[in-house]
């Protein structure tokens, strides 16, 4: 307990410096005196430094006139467009039967409105489908075969099942799996977050997935409360790293009543993790991050281990941030949650 205050105190100043950088316009303090950093909506926060780009195209959109929900799918689609990356989008990598199987949501704080889809094939905006899951039908989620039928109906651009070098890696894999080199690979998630001027909430998660899991799992991404969870009257949280660390605590969910609670959003980040590995047998070995802003502008972050990246974007600046860690294990050297 004594250690997890202590990380919990130097952690936060971690997120002074982050408050001090980027022209914060807050003075509040938490409960620790650190500057909480929070700036005038618009207001983007977003996982992993690849979030960036998707974030000042949510910002775009927004200014363009769209709304709330169009700002956050259309900067999650910019994520699901490259398929460099390995873990969002049809470029991901595979399950273990070679085909890539997507998972997203999305959430209006408005209405408190939800959609998504899960181990989706062949599609290559599954955050868009699950924002026709949740305007068009009475459902919130739709899975596999089902989800497919829902996108193909409705003309949802389709694309390859696997990419090459994905197809390449993933026979590789096989190999070695057969030969019990049992190798694994890393995997991520962006969950976008937006804070609107007229102090509106809206969310919205898509990964790939855990690479080469087993067909049909379905990880915390498009889990309303694990993943990603958004109330109108609080804020909103999104997580990424091993979903089934997550979703087996309602980690967003979680993330957003503490700030209901009057944590701010690094406090709430790091106090859900304390939570969290307090009742895991795995302790803090969980490799787990989170994204959260509030209604009054503040955002934040966390991880189990050091150097998770997350990125902000408001009108007075873009950039990728380092969050404060819940132990000084470094998350890993290509920044991304190593199995
Ligand atoms: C999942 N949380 O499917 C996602 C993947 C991820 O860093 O974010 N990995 O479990």
């Amino acid at each position: 307990m004594e250690i997890a205050r202590r990380t919990f105190l130097g952690s936060s100043l971690v997120a002074l410096v982050d408050g001090k950088l980027t022209g914060s316009t807050a003075t509040a303090a938490d409960s620790t005196g650190t500057v909480i950093p929070a700036v005038r909506p618009p207001l983007v926060i977003s996982t992993w430094p690849f979030g960036k780009p998707s974030n000042e195209k949510a910002l775009e959109v927004l200014k363009g006139g769209g709304t709330g929900l169009d700002a956050v799918e259309q900067g999650v689609r910019v994520t699901e467009s490259d398929l460099t990356n390995p873990s969002v989008g049809l470029g991901g990598i595979p399950a273990a039967h070679g085909v890539v199987q997507l998972d997203a949501c999305i959430m209006s704080g408005p209405g408190h409105k939800a959609g998504s889809v899960a181990a989706v094939e062949g599609f290559a905006h599954p955050v868009s489908i699950a924002r026709r899951v949740m305007e068009e039908t009475r459902h919130v989620m739709l899975v596999g075969d089902g989800a497919q039928d829902f996108a193909r109906e409705r003309g949802f651009e389709k694309g390859p099942k696997v990419t090459p070098g994905q197809k390449a890696a993933w026979e590789k894999w096989r190999k070695a799996q057969a030969a019990e080199k049992k190798k694994a690979p890393n995997h991520d998630t962006i969950a976008l977050l937006l804070l609107t001027p007229s102090g509106d909430v809206f969310g919205a998660c898509s990964t790939s997935g855990w690479g080469y899991k087993i067909p049909g799992r379905v990880g915390d991404s498009p889990i309303i409360g694990g993943g990603l969870y958004v109330d109108n009257t609080v804020g909103g949280a999104g997580a990424t790293g091993i979903g089934e660390n997550v979703m087996r605590y309602c980690g967003s969910f979680l993330v957003v009543e503490f700030m209901r609670q009057g944590m701010s959003p690094v406090e709430a980040c790091l106090a859900t993790i304390h939570r969290i590995a307090s009742l895991d047998p795995k302790g803090y070995d969980l490799s787990i991050n989170f994204v959260a802003l509030d209604k009054k502008g503040r955002y934040g972050a966390a991880g189990t281990g050091s150097g998770f990246q997350y990125a902000v974007s408001c009108d007075e600046f873009s950039k990728v941030l380092q969050s404060p860690g819940a132990t000084a294990k470094p998350i890993g050297p290509t920044g991304g949650n190593r199995l």
